[in-house]
């Protein structure tokens, strides 16, 4: 009885899955394929739509969808138009490619031009005559007040120097900015090597917290600050270009630890290009 229930059971099952194979078309599987192709196209538009407003993709119908998505490309771009960075630099104080200073860690381009920097429309220059202070208080040259007064030029008396060692000046922006460059210059009347150059934001005026470092080029954790990846370089009258990708705070902290000429800590400018946070 059992047995023949069994058999029942099993031809009842097997003609429902014929019927069911049937109905679904020659191909059964078809629905559920998905090539990596397409999977990854789709994997696109769904991350491009997220990045689109909230707005855009909740009033759309998906006949819409992609216009709507152009729309809201289309006002990011607009938002975000990238202009070339021009900033107001000193005349040069040599010429050439520097040779006569030792570093193991150089950057291979020096010598190079620097070429265009983009940096997002209405961004500005926001650094200029805000407060600073430093980790010398009293320094042996000149008063740390100059490292934002907007002079960068390489002449004696344009620049304040702090003690031997580990040293950092670091600049009040007064509110919090999305910084996309800060522009460094130390003595730069001839061809020197600063130590240990790391530059770091944040919020907090003592940066025990929420410290984003946006160049580290202590590549032997010689500051103790960490180990960093960026390359050591020569001041030139270009200044240092660091990009700092929209990172967003209020205060910037520029360290260094003597240089190749001498044990001193010699800060000229710290220009900081920034567009207020919202
Ligand atoms: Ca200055």
């Amino acid at each position: 009885m059992r047995k023949k229930f069994l058999i029942l059971v099993t031809i009842v099952v097997a003609l429902a899955v014929g019927f069911v194979g049937c109905d679904s078309g020659t191909q059964p599987q078809k629905p559920q394929k998905k090539s990596p192709q397409a999977e990854g196209t789709a994997d696109k538009a769904q991350a491009k739509k997220q990045e689109t407003s909230p707005e855009t993709q909740g009033s759309k119908k998906s006949t819409e969808a992609s216009q709507g998505k152009e729309e809201g490309e289309e006002g990011t771009k607009q938002e975000e138009k990238a202009v070339k960075l021009d900033p107001d630099l000193p005349e040069p104080m040599f010429v050439g490619t520097p040779t006569n200073f030792e570093s193991d860690n150089l950057d291979p381009k020096t010598g190079e031009p620097r070429g265009d920097f983009m940096v997002p429309e209405n961004t500005k220059l926001v650094s200029v005559g805000k407060p600073v202070t430093s980790s010398d208080p009293d320094p042996v040259i000149g008063e740390i007040s100059q490292v934002t007064d907007g002079t960068k030029t390489g002449y004696e008396g344009d620049y304040t120097a702090l003690d031997p060692g580990v040293q950092w000046v670091q600049i009040d922006l007064e509110n919090q900015y999305r910084i996309y460059a800060i522009l460094l210059w130390h003595y730069h009347s001839q061809a020197r090597v600063y130590r240990d150059v790391i530059v770091q934001v944040s919020n907090d005026p003592n940066f025990a917290e929420g410290v984003k470092t946006v160049f580290n080029n202590d590549h032997d954790n010689s500051a103790g600050l960490g180990v960093g990846e960026d390359y050591e370089y020569v001041e030139t009258y270009e200044g240092k270009l660091i990009d700092c990708k929209g990172v967003t705070g209020r205060y910037v902290r520029v360290y260094s630890n003597g240089n190749t000429a001498n044990e001193m800590n010699h800060f000229t400018e710290v220009a900081v290009y920034g567009k207020p946070a919202e």
